[in-house]
């Protein structure tokens, strides 16, 4: 069955040069990437992300470290991709969440680590879930940032707004 998958590449994996290396480790699942960007992560946004964890002892530093306040690195890199088993193929090439545990040949396990005040820097976040996916490409993409048709969109009439343009 065809899925969609939200992959981020946090701060540490752009900080230590990662981004190609782990592109081609993601190559390897021959799915497609349908969406890609730089984005600078808001407080909101990286709350939000990881709504689920809201209360947990390690929150806090978790929201600095996807905004890259530990790595002076203020943004991420956000991809959508698509195809046969997306979730399944992309999780099991990340490895487990704690990359201490994952195994050396994932994608965690070559380039994570825990700091010694125990964050895991575990290099990429990838969507967990058919339900979870669709609620983070839809929180980190517009409809028309994606080259697939994924979810169903509906016609908004933008009001009178100003925005940046080309001079
Ligand atoms: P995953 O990113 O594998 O889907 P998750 O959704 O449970 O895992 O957690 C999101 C992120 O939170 C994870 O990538 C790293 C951090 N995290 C999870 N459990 C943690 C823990 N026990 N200590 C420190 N950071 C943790
Ligand atoms: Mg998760």
């Amino acid at each position: 069955m065809n899925q969609a998958v939200l992959i981020l590449i946090k701060p540490d994996g752009l900080k230590k040069s990662l981004t190609g290396n782990i592109l081609t480790r993601l190559s390897e699942s021959k799915l497609e990437i349908v969406a890609a960007k730089m984005v600078r992560v808001s407080k909101e946004l990286a709350e939000e992300h990881y709504q689920h964890l809201k209360g947990k002892p390690f929150f806090n530093e978790l929201i600095k470290y996807l905004r890259g306040e530990l790595h002076d690195r203020r943004k991420v890199m956000a991809l959508v991709y698509w195809g046969e088993d997306a979730i399944e193929k992309c999780r099991e090439l990340a490895g487990s969440t704690n990359p201490e545990e994952a195994e050396s040949t994932t994608i965690r396990g070559s380039y994570g680590r825990i700091t010694t005040i125990g964050v895991y820097e575990n290099v990429i976040h990838a969507s967990s879930n058919e339900a979870e996916a669709e609620r983070e490409i839809k929180l980190w993409f517009m409809p028309e940032e994606i080259i697939v048709d994924l979810y169903v969109t509906t016609q908004v009439l933008e009001k009178e707004r100003k925005k940046k343009a080309w001079a």
